[in-house]
């Protein structure tokens, strides 16, 4: 062939590879790096070639090399081959190593150095000419863009892919599911979001002890998957600090609960700022990436998002919201009183501040009911509730313990300060006419503090309930504090 009609040869290709190329975005890098260095090195003769991709902050995310004549084609890198690789960032041409034996060319995107491309010869052949750069080079612009419209594409349908399932999960949370359908449906879907060998749900009872709900398998295993993972000391970590966790081979994120506001105590500047009330009921824990050697920091945020899926599927769920919730005066249950006064107290406790309860209770309310009967009772209960809720800052726990039987939990107050929410509380009843017969109605109130008058969660409130009873004794209508000790 002459040298005219071999470089028309040689152009009709670098055409072809260059369509091929540019408008197949479902080629992958692999194939596209395969087409490139075949072409390029049959065209330049060649012995090998090689490229590498860069993610964006420079660290190689792909590699691919080809020896020419070899059955197995494909070569590994080399240091020699990866020294070779590296080009200074400012040269946008081809350079030559080992006196014209080697070609190393960036492939630039944008300006962006996005991976580099290496032909070699053996010692003994011909150096590489002018027109074999020019070749390099134009190939190389084409396959730059080609791998840039790739990766975008990848990035897409990554995020298409993750759109999708969320979407599945919404719906699932949305659907008049019970719960154990909703938390299986979750944690499948993060298993294959995220491309995981397996999942499990694992949740805390009241009493802290960690128990799998739901779990996800995509192998079969003969073991059993649920249990293990329950057991593991980095779990009851993720659990106990509500702080994410992930090694590559595992990830486990906190299922967090966001109950209302409250106030948190920064230790170190000794101060406190509002924040929202979060309790952990379990985690969320994948195992074995699939398809990828580790589990990304990404992944991690996205686990985090099924785990508020989770939380909100829990939380929505209408038995614990019942069991949480005093149906009629809408106040915190005595149920969750006692949960919320356990991480009060133990918070309060760790951090060495104080701590106040204050116990009320309708003064003879038995004779509104016998005098205007239970439904006007009821609507007395409710406007009770609603004026306690409206007298204490919003991070203080309002609950009804039974009956005409009302407790707020004060974090980071003293006595003092609790007895003087305690009167607020008592003089907005008594300037009041409550339900639509306008009854006058009294409240008496006990308050206690902690540590001063007791240490533990049940201490405190017998305490806050004696004195409630001496305020009683003292003809009601009045509040009164706990004795010192
Ligand atoms: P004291 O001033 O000593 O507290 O007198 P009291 O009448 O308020 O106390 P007592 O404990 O004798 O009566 C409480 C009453 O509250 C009795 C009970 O029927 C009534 N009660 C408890 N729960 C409810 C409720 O959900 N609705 C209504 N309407 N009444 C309730
Ligand atoms: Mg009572
Ligand atoms: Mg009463």
């Amino acid at each position: 062939m002459s040298k005219a009609a071999l470089d028309h040869e040689k152009y009709r290709a670098l055409y072809r590879l260059g369509s091929t190329m540019t408008f197949n975005t479902l080629m992958d890098a692999d194939r596209l790096a395969d087409l490139a260095l075949s072409m390029l090195a049959e065209f330049t003769d060649a012995r090998r070639g090689h490229l590498v991709l860069y993610d964006d902050e420079g660290q190689i995310r792909h590699q691919f090399g080809i020896e020419v004549g070899q059955e197995v084609k494909s070569a590994p890198a080399t240091d020699q081959v990866m020294a070779r690789l590296r080009v200074p960032d400012e040269r946008g041409g081809a350079v030559e190593g080992r006196g014209g034996l080697s070609l190393t060319m960036p492939l630039l995107c944008d300006e962006a150095k996005v991976g580099a491309l290496l032909l070699e010869r053996e010692g003994g052949d011909h150096a590489f000419q002018a027109g074999d750069r020019a070749l390099v080079e134009a190939c190389a612009a084409h396959l730059a863009q080609s791998l840039r419209s790739r990766q975008l594409y990848e990035a897409h349908m990554a995020q298409r892919r993750r759109v999708e399932l969320l979407e599945r999960v919404t719906r699932a949370l949305n659907s008049p599911n019970d719960l154990e359908e909703v938390l299986n449906i979750v944690v499948r879907t993060a298993s294959e979001t995220l491309s995981s060998a397996s999942g499990a749900l694992i949740l805390g009872d009241t009493a802290g002890r960690l128990g799998v709900a739901s779990s996800f398998r995509l192998r079969d295993d003969p073991a059993d998957a649920g249990t293990r993972p329950a057991e593991s000391r980095i779990v009851r970590w993720v659990f106990t600090e509500a702080t994410p966790f992930c090694d590559g081979e595992r990830i486990i994120t906190p299922v967090k609960q966001v109950l209302r506001d409250k106030r948190v105590f920064e230790e170190r500047r000794r101060s406190f700022h509002s924040s929202a009330f979060v309790r952990t009921l379990g985690v969320l824990y994948l195992e074995g990436p699939l398809q990828r050697p580790q589990f990304t920091d990404e992944d991690v945020m996205t686990l985090g998002v099924f785990s508020d899926h989770v939380a909100a599927a829990v939380a929505n769920n209408s038995l614990l919201q019942q069991a949480s919730t005093d149906s009629l005066t809408q106040l915190d249950s005595r149920r969750e009183l006692e949960a919320r006064l356990d991480e009060e107290v133990e918070f309060a406790r760790r951090h060495g501040i104080p701590l106040s309860v204050i116990m009320a209770d309708i003064d003879q309310f038995k004779k509104i009911n016998d005098g205007h009967g239970h439904q006007i009772g009821d609507e007395v209960l409710i406007e009770v509730g609603r004026i306690l809720r409206e007298t204490v800052r919003k991070y203080d726990q309002c609950s009804r313990y039974g009956g005409e039987e009302f407790t707020v939990v004060l974090p980071e107050t003293r006595l003092s300060g609790a007895q003087i929410v305690a009167e607020n509380i008592r003089r907005r009843v008594e300037g009041g006419l409550f339900s639509r017969e306008r009854i006058p109605v009294t409240l008496s109130l006990g308050v206690a503090e902690f540590p001063m008058h007791a240490t533990t969660p049940e201490g405190l409130l017998r305490r806050a309930d004696s004195a409630l009873y001496e305020a009683k004794e003292a003809g009601r209508n009045c509040t009164r504090t706990a004795a010192p000790g």
